[in-house]
Parts: C-alpha cells; structure tokens; sequence
C-alpha cells in the first residue's frame, strides 16, 4: 500500500488529494514539479491520472513494469499509466462492464503515447496463452500505419495526430481480446496541399521517398528528392529530429501486411500517395481566362498510376460539365478555378483513402463469433492547439474538445455526487467552471456558429467569409465567450484583423480567420472529377469514389455537420462506459527535457480543471478506503483489532479511529468506505502504523533469538 507515503517531502505526494494545503494551486504544482525532478511524471488526483510529458525515454516501460502491475490495485504501486490500464481492464473483466480510458490534453502532452502504453500493456496481461496472438499483434500493428497516413509535424508536436480516433477494443468473458473497430474523425486533409513555415506534410509521404526501394520509385516514377513536389516544398524545416523516414517505411509496409493488405493493394496505395506528388506539380496557365494544363509529364504519371487516361483527367482538371434535363454543357475553367479543382481533387483521395485504411483494419479486425463480449475503448484525439493562424480545422479540433472537457466535468461530478449518495454522505457542492456556454455558443440551433456557418454555405447568392463573419457579429456580439473586432478591448483589437472572430475557449482565447471556413466546410469536388475517379482502374479509387454518389441527389451534410453529428455520437458512446481519465500536460513549449516551466504548467493546471477536480474529489475529505482494505493495513493499531479481529469491518475501523483519538470531526462512515477529511489525519495513522510495524519486527527479531 501507499510505500512512498513516507517519501512524501522528498519526492512529493503520489495522490494529491492528500497534499496538506490542497487547495493552493502553488502546493499542487509544487507537487507535480518535485515529482517530474524526480523522473516520477505521473500523480494521481484520486483516480485520475496526471500525466507529464518527460520528453525523454524513461525506463518504466519494461517487462518488469508490466509485471509490477499486473493483477495489483492502484493504490499498489506508484501511479502509472499501467495501473490505470490494469484498473479498467480487471473491472471490465471482474465486474463486467464496458470501460473507456479517456486521455485528453493539449497538442503535444503525450496522449497518443500513452494510448499506445495503454495498448502495450493490455497486449501483454491479456491472453498469455497465447490463442489472441493475431488479434493482439494486429491491435499493436495498427499505430504506426494509422500514424504514417494521419501525423505530420506541427510546431507544437513532431508527431502530432491530424485526425481523431476512438478504438474499441473487444474482450471475451475471460479478458482475450477478440477484435476491435475504430472510428476515426476528421483528418486535416488542407494539410496535402499546404502546410505552414516549420511543419510538414502527413509522414507517409517523406517515407516512401526516402524508404521505398529503388523498383518501387521506379514505377511509380519518383525521385527521393523532396524539393522536386511542390505539395512538400516551401517549408523551412523538413528534417524530424531523431525519426527516420526510411526506417519507418519498413515498418509500415510490414504493419499492413499483418492486417492483412495484399501486396497488389500495398501498390496500389503508394501509387495514390505518389499520384498526388504528381498532381501538385501540374502546372496550369491561363490563355485569354482559360485554363490549360502545360508540362504533361506530372499529368501523364498521375493518370496511370490512378489508372485513367491522360486526357479524362487533364479534362476534368480545366472544364466544368453541368448537366441539365438529360443534356450537358461543359464549360472552362480559369486558371484559379483549375488549380483550385486539382488541390481539391488531392485533397479528396487522401482523405478517402485514409478511410478507406480504416475500414480495411475494422474489417480485418472484425470479431466473427458472435456473444456477449465486453469493450475497452480509448480515445485519442488531437488537443487544444493554438496557431499564428487559426482556421476552420483549428476551430473543429477545438469545438472537440470543449466536448470532452464538458464530458469529463459531468461525469466526473456526477460519479463523485453519486459515490456521496450511496454512501450516505452529505455533498458539498464544490464550484466548477461549466464550458457548456462556450459548447451552446458552437452549437445552438440557429444561432450557434455551426448553424450560421452552414445556413451561410447553404444560402444562394452572393455568400462569402466576409458576410458569415458579419453574420456572427450581428447575431453573436452580445456573448461573453465570442469577440468580434469591433467588441474587442483596445489590447485585443490590434491583433484581431477583420477577417478575424476570437472564441474564449475553456483553455483560452483563440482568434480565428474567417478566411477559407465557408469552402471548407462545403467541401466541393467538381462533378468532372469525381466521374473520372469512379472509373478508375487503381481498385481504391474506384472504390472509395463510388458511382452511386454521382446519382445521389442529397445534397451531402457539410463538414461541421457530418463532425458534430459524429462527436455527438461518440459522447453518447462514452457516457455507456466506465471511464478512466488521463490528462497529460505539457511541461514547456520547447520539445526538451528536464525543463519544467511553471506558466506554462500553471496554464494547463487551469483549464484542465485539475484544480476543480481536487477539490470535487475531496469535496472536504482527502482520502477514502474501502473498509476491509482499511482494516487490513491498520488493525494493528488497536487492540480491538489486533491479532485477530472476527467482528463486521465497519466496527472494527471504528475501533481503530476512536483507539487513535481521531475525532469525529475527522472522519465519516459510509456504508462501505470510511471517509478522512484531513490528509494529517492519515500521515498520523501511517506513522502509526510504521512505528508498529518496526516494534513488532524487533519484538519478533527478538523472540526468535531468545528461541536460538
Ligand atoms: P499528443 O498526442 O498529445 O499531441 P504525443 O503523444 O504525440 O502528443 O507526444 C509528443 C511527443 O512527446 C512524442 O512524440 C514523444 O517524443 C514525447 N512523449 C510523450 N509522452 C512520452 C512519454 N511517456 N515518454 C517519453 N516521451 C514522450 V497532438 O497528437 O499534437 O494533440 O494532435
Ligand atoms: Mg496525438
């Protein structure tokens, strides 16, 4: 139990719910400090984990770790991300019901890392028969794929994911696992097209450069030379410090073919990711407000390896067809229209494409014999971030996660009210930021921003980004969390253009460009191209761009839509489940090692809640203990108790407290657990406890000499 509870001024208490003054945010970081000194980079508060990025390689991962956990409760071991792994997963086993483990944080804290600590060490404890090994190894097999087509450098995080994921892992009665499904949200498909000064394009593409052989690039017509493509070029920073592209090829085209990607499609992929390096290098001119496609030869290699024709594809590039009661009229593009039409054509296969890799693992992944099985899900999506440039992506992944931090302070609240409820306990109602004015100002019927957004896209006539921004001013000025540039205090105002609109989000103000949302979010492919894809010969293309699209006549949800229907959904996924938090915080802005800045620390302290939920979870009491676990480590300190006690658990910790001269202000009995209101009161019991237990070893030390 709680070993390093003596440790407590050296390294800092483990669970800060028994730090003394635990409600001065100084002492709770304080506490986090000392700890991460110390390499010790997770704390709990209460059964929540903290989590600091160390951004270095910390020796904690191991077998022996795993081992240490395993089949352990958590107040066992240090905390640990394995200790939340183990919880969830031996409370889904023992007691039956559905788990999720929910890791959120800002870009960059370390939440896909530590998903994948929590995958590892599920793969390990589970099924060491052996009989789930496929299924285990394909689970394990998943990250670097989904990562090399959905991550890409960003300032903030060298390996930052550009797309959200919800994987459900599915688990027999016994605890093997069986198969998975993931659900994956909104990939950052502008970033195939542009990306910004020190950030790069998604991984796949600088991997099958530098790490596919000589054959492959051959036939699929490519140099290993980035600055040859214009969609990899224009940036200052290409290199990743520490990861090589070409050993993570390897890695990646070995990974598919555990989840079972034949060769034939193997090529058929890298032929889509290397058909869209060609498209970004067709060049486009303009003769008299006409489009024309010059330098043939990136259009030639881009056909065949989509498997068109040349001249389908330079068509559908420079005309536009409207069809119109059984008769079409094709008309040509300018030169800003053409070139528009072939970034959107990029865009519009990749993200399809990823999908498309999705629905291959699910299926690969799909649990055939059916029975009642039990889940363990884990969300990992990308965080807060914050840009010189804020865009309509930003606003998504931020709508995203004002969405899971309202998740986590219902729940969070809700299980803490409850646990009081059932153990006859009075609550104290603890004061909590609620963001559900921030979540109403997005997402309101008719006056929230999707709704104006889309009512903007869908409105004939003269729309543009300028008139959606005056339509949030006009009807949004008066909200507290949305600033407009004429509402804007002076400081404010000289850096909020006027195609700007700022959001006070929970975890900060974000000034957003209004430049680009309205296209964005309507997402157009031209007709033109979208015919040319669905006749393709590569298998994906053809299937991802499926004729019976062409002959719908619904017009398709937008963007914002499609992704607030789908977040919704999956809080309505959540809320079924046992949860589990991690919240991994960034300890500075550089990327390094060892540097623990506490601004930027406290900042994250602040919005995460953190402090909030210190005080729910002790709403006036710092430490609670199941009965007989309470009674098993202190009998030893009243005689009542002590050797051998045979009466109910409640009684004799009663007896334990009144022994002690603990007074009745220091404590309540609940039904199952007992309830300590001051972390003193249970230092003063560990001491206790410590004393006794070294008496008692001397005494027995001392008998067996007598004995000898
Ligand atoms: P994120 O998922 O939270 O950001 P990552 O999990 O990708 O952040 O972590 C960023 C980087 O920090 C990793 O690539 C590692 O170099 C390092 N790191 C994180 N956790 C650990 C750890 N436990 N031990 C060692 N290094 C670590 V984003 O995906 O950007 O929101 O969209
Ligand atoms: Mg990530």
């Amino acid at each position: 139990m709680e070993k390093s509870l003596y440790e407590r001024d050296r390294v800092g208490v483990q669970d800060c719910v028994l730090l003394e003054e635990y409600m001065s945010q100084d002492a709770f970081i304080n506490n986090l400090e000392k700890r991460f000194n110390h390499n010790l980079i997770y704390t709990y508060i209460g059964n929540v984990l903290v989590s600091i990025n160390p951004y270095k390689a910390l020796p904690i991962y191991g077998e022996n770790d795993i081992k240490k956990y395993q089949k352990t409760h958590m107040i066992e071991n240090p905390p640990h991300v394995f200790a939340i792994a183990e919880s969830a997963y031996r409370d889904m086993i023992e007691e039956n019901k559905d788990h999720c483990i929910l890791i959120s944080g800002e870009s960059g804290s370390g939440k896909t890392e530590a998903s994948k600590k929590v995958l590892e060490y599920i793969a390990a404890v589970s099924n060491q028969n052996g009989d789930a090994k496929g299924v285990k190894d394909k689970l394990l097999r998943l990250n670097p794929v989904l990562e090399a087509f959905g991550n890409a450098k960003t300032i903030r995080n060298d390996n930052s994911s550009r797309f959200g994921k919800y994987m459900d892992i599915e688990f027999k009665s016994m605890g093997d696992p069986v198969g998975g499904n993931i659900l994956n949200y909104l990939l950052e498909k502008s970033r195939v097209v542009h990306q910004n000064n020190g950030e790069r394009n998604f991984h796949i593409f600088y991997q099958l450069l530098k790490g596919g052989t000589d054959e492959l690039l051959e036939t699929l017509n490519i140099t290993r030379n980035i600055s040859d493509y214009s969609y990899l070029t224009n940036k200052d920073n290409r290199i990743m410090e520490g990861i090589s592209d070409a050993e993570q090829m390897g890695e990646v085209c070995q990974a598919m073919h555990v989840m079972g990607i034949s060769a034939r499609e193997q090529g058929e992929i890298m032929a889509i990711v290397a058909s869209i390096l060609h498209l970004g290098n067709i060049e486009v001119k303009e003769t008299g407000g006409i489009a024309e496609v010059c330098g043939k030869e990136s259009l030639v290699y881009a056909a065949n390896l989509l498997g068109c024709t040349e001249e389908e594809l330079k068509l559908a590039l420079t005309q536009k067809t409207i069809h119109a009661r059984g008769e079409s009229v094709s008309s040509p593009l300018d030169k800003e229209l053409s070139v528009y039409a072939r970034d959107a054509l990029a865009k519009a296969i990749y993200d399809r494409l990823f999908t498309w890799l999705v629905t291959r693992f699910n299926e690969s992944l799909q649990n055939n014999k059916k029975g009642r099985n039990k889940v363990m899900g884990i969300l990992d999506i990308y965080g807060f971030e914050i840009f010189e440039v804020n865009s309509f992506e930003q606003f998504c992944i931020n709508y995203c996660n004002e969405k899971l931090q309202q998740l986590f302070i219902e729940l969070t609240l809700k299980s803490e009210q409850e646990e009081y409820l059932r153990e006859g306990i009075e609550w104290e109602p603890v004061e909590y930021f609620n963001n559900n004015i921030i979540i109403n100002l997005i997402e309101e019927k008719h006056k929230g921003i999707i709704s104006l957004l889309d009512e903007e896209c869908l409105r004939p006539g003269d729309t543009s980004d300028q008139t959606f921004l005056n339509k949030l001013c006009d009807n949004l000025s008066s909200h507290n969390h949305f600033i407009s540039h004429s509402k804007a205090e002076s400081k404010m105002k000289k850096i909020l253009g006027r195609n700007d609109f700022a959001l006070v989000h929970y975890a900060g103000d974000v000034i957003y460009d209004v430049n680009g949302f309205l296209d964005k979010n309507n997402d157009p492919l031209f007709r033109d191209l979208r015919e040319v894809m669905s006749r393709t010969c590569n298998s994906i293309t053809k299937a991802v761009f499926p004729v019976s699209e062409l002959l719908s006549k619904k017009r398709p949800e937008t963007a914002v839509t499609q992704f607030k229907n789908s977040l919704n959904e999956l809080m309505n996924i959540l809320m079924t489940k046992e949860p589990s938090y991690i919240r991994c915080i960034k300890p500075n802005h550089l990327k390094k090692p060892g540097v623990f800045t506490r601004d930027v620390v406290h900042h994250q302290v602040k919005y995460l809640g953190l402090m909030e939920n210190l005080r729910v979870r002790r709403a006036g009491f710092a430490y609670r203990r199941n009965y007989n676990e309470f009674l098993y480590r202190y009998k030893s300190l009243s005689p009542a108790t002590w050797p051998f006690y045979k009466g109910p658990s409640k009684d004799g910790v009663r007896e334990i407290l009144a022994f002690q001269s603990c007074t009745p202000d220091e404590y309540r009995l609940g039904k199952t657990k007992v309830f300590i209101r001051y972390a003193k009161t249970l230092f003063y019991l560990e001491d206790k406890f410590q004393e006794r237990k070294h008496s008692l070893a001397t005494l027995i030390q001392s008998r067996w000499r007598g004995l000898l």
